[in-house]
């Protein structure tokens, strides 16, 4: 089994580059993202209860995205790998994924951090929100949000990894496919 993380701050490409990625390695997508809007679409228990806090650009709790995550894995037990997109955001999420993963006799091979710089994250945020109608992307203040909970609470997830020399830079400047042949490259000399 194979399992990248794909890394970033909002709008970096994450949820766009796991889903050519998981078609190119034969690889499960997990987005914790996409599984909570489809909780809230479903005006699910757990999707009203974590509606109001996605709307404001604020991380739900851990033990909710923990429990999605094991839940998934365990109802793929013949999968070639995953790749995990926004997830982990916090370390304790890390520390979970880890230990979740050696239960199965597997781990992560790389985090894949993609850097974009900041203006060009708010203007395709901005752009998304025409499109999607996702109400975190529609109003710069919380997209502004999302970005320091990002830098507060998601980035010192990259020190649990770079410990273990798998922390690996992209850049995620450019068109979609020239930062998709970035990541390719980067996988294909783990695997
Ligand atoms: P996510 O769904 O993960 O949202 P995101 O950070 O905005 O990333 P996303 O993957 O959607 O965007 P991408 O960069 O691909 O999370 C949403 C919310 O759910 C969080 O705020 C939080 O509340 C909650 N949540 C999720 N996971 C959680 C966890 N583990 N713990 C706690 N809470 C959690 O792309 C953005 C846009 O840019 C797209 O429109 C795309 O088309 C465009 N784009 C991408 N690459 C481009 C390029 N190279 N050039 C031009 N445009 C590009």
């Amino acid at each position: 089994m194979i399992n990248f993380l794909i890394f970033g701050p909002p709008g970096s490409g994450k949820g766009t580059q796991s889903v050519k990625l998981a078609s190119e390695f034969s690889l499960i997508h997990l987005s914790t993202g996409d599984m909570l809007r489809e909780e809230v679409a479903g005006q699910t228990g757990l999707g009203r209860k974590v509606e109001g806090i996605m709307q404001r650009g604020e991380l739900v709790p851990d033990d909710v995205v923990i429990e999605m995550i094991a839940e998934r894995l365990d109802a793929n037990p013949g999968a070639g790998g995953f790749i995990f997109d926004g997830f982990p955001r916090t370390v304790d999420q890390a520390r979970a994924l880890d230990e979740t993963l050696a239960d199965k006799n597997t781990s992560i091979c790389k985090m894949l951090m993609l850097e974009v710089e900041h203006e060009e994250l708010v203007r395709r945020l901005i752009l998304r929100a025409e499109v999607s109608g996702r109400p975190d992307d529609k109003n710069l203040d919380i997209i502004e949000n999302r970005i320091k909970v990002y830098k507060e609470k998601t980035e010192p997830v990259i020190s649990y990894y770079r410990k273990d020399n798998k922390y690996q830079t992209v850049n995620g400047m450019g068109d979609i496919d020239e930062i998709f042949h970035r990541l390719c490259e980067v996988i294909r000399a783990c695997i």
